[in-house]
């Protein structure tokens, strides 16, 4: 009974439109949208890859390893690490894959949009700003961050022709200064290669 009722609306539908004279075949939706984010939208890549980071701190130890896989929302982080010392810790995407001691050479924030660091700035942020990490008093702490607007190797591509890397810091982000939310030395460093 119910199946019939609903087939009978559909084929009344059917008849109205065909009443009402040319229709466009296909639905265009409006573009840009009013409401479409400053930032690029959805960074889908061509061809999904992985990566890792092996984080080493100053010295050469190594405090932690993260993977990163593109996906329909950007790139996946995946992390763990140890030994940092406690509190939080910033943790950026660099703009360079290189990591010589004391991590300079990692250069500025990952920023293909040109924009100013921070989640809390207005001109902000960059796309390799992260949420800080509070690493607990004993053991290792395992992190997962979505990083939005970025893909291993298409759109706003992480290992573009300098490479990128993986910086955790001494000390917090505020997530306002520009360029580097006020967090301090760079206690770790890894670079980030493709699987
Ligand atoms: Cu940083
Ligand atoms: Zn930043």
């Amino acid at each position: 009974m119910l199946h019939r009722t609903h087939s009978l609306a559909l084929a009344a539908g059917i008849g109205a439109a065909l009443a009402c004279g040319p229709q466009p075949a296909v639905y265009v939706p409006p573009s840009p949208s009013p409401r479409a984010p400053v930032a690029a939208g959805p960074a889908v890549p061509t061809t999904f890859m992985t990566a890792t980071a092996t984080l080493r701190d100053a010295s050469g130890r190594r405090v932690g390893t993260v993977t990163l896989a593109d996906s329909y929302a950007g790139v996946m982080m995946r992390g763990t690490v140890s030994d940092l010392g406690l509190g939080a810790h910033a943790i950026h995407i660099h703009a360079v894959g290189k990591c010589e001691a004391p991590f300079t050479s990692a250069g500025g924030h990952f920023n293909p949009q040109g924009r100013q660091h921070g989640y809390l700035n207005p001109r902000g942020p960059h796309l390799g700003d992260l949420p800080n990490l509070t690493t607990p008093p004993a053991g290792s702490l395992t992190f997962e961050y979505l990083v939005p607007g970025v893909t291993i190797k298409g759109t706003n591509a992480l290992l573009d022709a300098d490479g990128a890397a993986i910086v955790i810091h001494a000390s917090a982000d505020d997530y306002h200064t520009d360029p580097a939310g006020n967090a301090g030395a760079r206690a770790a460093c890894g670079v980030i290669v493709a699987r």
